[in-house]
């Protein structure tokens, strides 16, 4: 029994990292890629595709995660003109069985992906993380917005779902969303999934949502995927076996009530696709990212990996977010995407999951 660990890659030409980087990492059998130059909406051309292929099988690699294929504004604001945007989205799933595509992670947050006040905070022993400061993130989305603008373009990079011709509009982008609160946005959610589960199951595709970072409403705007109970009303409105998650810890447990550990227990049989991120917590609500050692963090690292593996996990898995160490730093490195600390949280992982398979019986199986 074997989960399966993957490292995330942006791309030839997109990434400083480079494949033969990747392939020195211990364990490493899968890049969770993308088409990263696509707008949400557009159709995943095969020879796109193919190129990609053809690029990580000169290593080994597989390319059975994409992450992500994003959802067009429209579908999930429930306009008439998301039914040519579910067929796009169709065809990119049949597009991406033809190369042997599994898991296929996603988001449906409104608007904004992942949200962070300072990308580059200082740890204490002289690397950074990604932090967020409850006090920024809350009337003013220009401004924040502005601060991760000036970000990418600064240093000559587009992060996936803030993309500057997106975020030109946010002014009306925020009006579309008008009137989109919680229940409309399930609503649109269920249509969309409904709509394509089918495509999925012939194509042997699953839909891995990945939870809402950070897991409550910001801006006004509504967010879903936030905990134990959401979650579950999640995977029942669709009860479908290519309906599944991409269970982060991280995003999940920036709510320090989060019990990640006993959520991958209760929905293990329906997570594709597993984010460890480690988080730590501060009182005032603020928390910073960590490495993926259980003591420097909050998250329950250990926790999440015992019951992953006495889940019998076989799904993928890749360490998420790390710190930027070393050389690393703004422009040579993207935010929470550099080599070192990811690499390390593998090998961590690696340590736990070897001891667990050598010397723990299986325990609370479900
Ligand atoms: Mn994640």
């Amino acid at each position: 029994m074997a989960m399966k660990m993957c490292f995330r890659w942006y791309g030839e030409g997109n990434d400083k990292i480079s494949l033969s980087d990747i392939k020195q990492i211990p364990g490493v059998d899968g890049i969770v890629w993308a088409l990263h130059h696509k707008m949400p909406g557009e159709i995943w051309e095969t020879w796109e595709i193919a190129e990609v292929k053809r690029q990580l099988d000169a290593y080994g690699f597989n390319m059975d995660v994409v992450e992500s294929v994003n959802v067009h504004d429209d579908i999930k604001i429930g306009l008439p003109t998301r039914d040519k945007y579910i067929e796009n989205y169709k065809q990119c799933i049949r597009n991406l069985s033809k190369f042997g595509v599994k898991v296929i992670c996603y988001n449906f947050m409104p608007i904004f992906d992942w949200t962070r006040s300072n990308l580059f905070h200082p740890v204490g022993d002289g690397s950074t993380a990604l932090f967020y400061e409850k006090n920024m993130i809350q009337d003013d989305y220009n401004a924040m917005a502005q601060y991760i603008l000036d970000f990418t373009e600064k240093y000559g990079m587009s992060f996936p779902g803030w993309e500057p011709e997106r975020m030109a509009k946010l002014d009306e982008l925020f009006k579309a969303y008008e009137g989109i609160d919680h229940e409309k946005l399930w609503a649109n959610l269920k249509y969309f999934l409904e709509a394509i589960m089918p495509t999925c199951r012939e194509c042997d595709i699953k839909m891995a949502i990945h939870m809402d970072d950070p897991p409550w409403d910001i801006f006004g705007l509504p967010r879903l995927l936030i905990d134990e109970e959401s979650i579950g009303r999640f995977l029942s409105m669709v009860d479908d076996e290519y309906n599944c998650l991409t269970l982060c810890s991280g995003s999940l447990n920036a709510n320090p009530d989060n019990n990640v550990a006993a959520i991958v227990r209760k929905y293990c049989d329906r997570i594709a696709f597993a984010h460890i991120r480690n988080v730590k917590h501060f009182e005032n609500g603020d928390f910073s990212e960590a490495s993926h050692r259980d003591c420097d963090g909050d998250t329950g690292i250990l926790d999440i990996l015992k019951a992953y593996h006495d889940c019998g996990f076989e799904g993928y898995i890749r360490p998420d977010h790390g710190r930027h160490l070393w050389s690393e730093g703004p422009g040579s490195v993207r935010p929470g995407y550099g080599l070192y600390d990811r690499a390390l949280g593998i090998m961590y992982m690696l340590g736990v999951w070897d001891s667990l398979e050598k010397y723990d019986k299986k325990e609370n199986a479900q």
